[in-house]
């Protein structure tokens, strides 16, 4: 099942994967829509066991102070509120089948401050503590819960989201890096929902290579 926006995006899907894909067209931010949209899957679509919760996105890179309250807004609503009702949504089938994996994006985000990162990164950290309290709930029972926690991930969307269309700003934060991508990802994804089922990947931290953490800032006095 894929959820999202974009019918032609799910179209394109569709018509790669055929019976084995069911386009689900929904803004995750239409949190009154969501549970009904679950229940009403056909009956054959119902069994949910692995929910990859992937939507998200960051706007701006500006210091807090510059920002726009409706950009916050915009990270809190999909970030996590989506996140969260679609969880609460599944996870009650899970828990009564007892088994299950949910599988969160989260961020490097979350653990390393940035210039500009501000509610991005919070949205961010949000989503690995949340992931790591689901796991506290559901100790005794056989479903799963990962958070993923990618840095720099190139070929996507995320940069031109994050500066509104701004593809040469976009593109340049990936220039002349050897850059991971979102099949990078896919792959390890799959790699930890494969593992058998008494093992349980709480988090996961990946970056490129070429990228680092920042180094703690200081800013000198004038001389
Ligand atoms: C994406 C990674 O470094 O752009 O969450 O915040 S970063």
């Amino acid at each position: 099942i894929g959820l999202a926006r974009r019918a032609e995006k799910l179209a394109q899907l569709k018509k790669e994967l055929g019976d084995n894909f069911y386009p689900l067209v929904l803004d995750i931010c239409k949190l009154e829509y969501i549970a009904s949209s679950i229940d009403i899957l056909p009956e054959n679509w119902q069994d949910i066991s692995l929910l990859v919760n992937n939507a998200g996105l960051a706007r701006g890179l500006e210091s807090a102070d510059k920002t726009k309250i409706s950009d916050w807004y915009e990270m809190v609503d999909t970030n996590i509120k989506g996140l969260i009702t679609l969880t609460h949504t599944i996870l009650p089938r899970m828990v009564a089948k007892n088994k299950g994996h949910i599988v969160n994006l989260s961020s490097t985000a979350a653990s390393y401050p940035y210039y500009g990162s501000n509610v991005y990164g919070a949205t961010k950290a949000f989503v690995k503590q949340f992931s790591l309290n689901l796991r506290a709930d559901l100790v005794g029972t056989k479903v799963r819960v990962s958070n993923i926690e990618p840095g720099l991930i190139a070929g996507t969307e995320f940069s031109n989201v994050r500066f509104k269309g701004d593809d040469e700003k976009a593109a340049a934060v990936y220039e002349g890096v050897e850059n991971m991508t979102g099949k990078d990802i896919a792959e390890i994804i799959a790699w930890i929902v494969e593992m058998p089922e008494h093992i349980n990947v709480n988090r996961i931290e990946i970056m490129p290579t070429a990228q680092t953490f920042a180094g703690l800032k200081v800013v000198k006095k004038e001389s």
